[in-house]
């Protein structure tokens, strides 16, 4: 049975939510999905967006009482009842805290350059000095942890926080197509694999055409 709701924004192109939706699933919490369609205008809500959550963005999650708005704030909530969404190791707890929270905080250039839609590849485009700046720290952030924990996933055999944080990055570059090094693209790879990313593709691609945006099915 349902224990609350999950608000987020239309899949095609709501990277927050994918990892807000991401986190859940991957603890017990059971809620129910309420998808709401994206202005785009750039941290203004859409009505829907603004008439559901409290800082007027998603994801938002309402569970037993709590309400939680900021993906990285979910993922810590969702981590109450899944610990090993974080490793147990305190080194690489560190470290994956580090990578997960300068996710939440940068790559802006990235983030304006090369928005997220699921349903379209726009390769080769997207480059700026500023994206391709981001694009590098990305792949050394990515390169230096694949190599401490062995892999496929950043903290190792787990799918955790900061592959949550990740995983709509993994999608901007299946869409924008960047040159990216053998172990980015490994890593890349295996995020999309995952049954949750799989998931949330069929949802992204069974979504209403009325959820289309121009500002992301016609990028300038
Ligand atoms: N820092 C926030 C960012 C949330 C955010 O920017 N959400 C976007 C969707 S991905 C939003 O709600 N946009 C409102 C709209 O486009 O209507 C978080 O981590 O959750």
């Amino acid at each position: 049975m349902a224990e609350g709701r999950l608000f987020i924004g239309n899949r095609r192109y709501s990277s927050w939510s994918l990892r807000g939706w991401l986190a859940v699933k991957l603890s017990s919490i059971k809620v129910t999905e309420v998808v709401l369609p994206l202005a785009g205008a750039g941290g203004k809500g859409s009505p829907a967006v603004l008439a559901a959550s409290p800082s007027g963005m998603v994801p938002y999650l309402e569970h037993g009482g709590a309400k939680i708005w900021e993906s990285l704030a979910i993922a810590e909530y969702c981590a109450e009842f899944q610990p090993r969404l974080w490793p147990i190791e305190r080194i690489a707890r560190a470290h994956a805290r580090s990578i997960a929270f300068e996710m939440h905080a940068g790559f802006r250039e990235l983030r304006i350059n090369m928005p997220m839609n699921l349903g379209r590849e726009f390769p080769g485009r997207g480059r700026t000095e500023g994206s391709l700046a981001d694009i590098a720290r990305v792949e050394h952030v990515w390169a230096e942890a694949l190599a401490a924990h062995g892999g496929p996933f950043l903290m190792g055999k787990e799918f955790t926080i900061p592959d949550v944080m990740f995983a709509p990055v993994c999608a901007r570059f299946l869409t924008w197509q960047p040159e990216l090094s053998t172990t980015s693209r490994a890593y890349v790879a295996a995020v999309r694999a995952h049954p949750l990313m799989e998931a949330w593709y069929q949802g992204a691609m069974a979504e209403s055409a009325e959820w289309l945006l121009p500002k992301y099915e016609n990028p300038a």
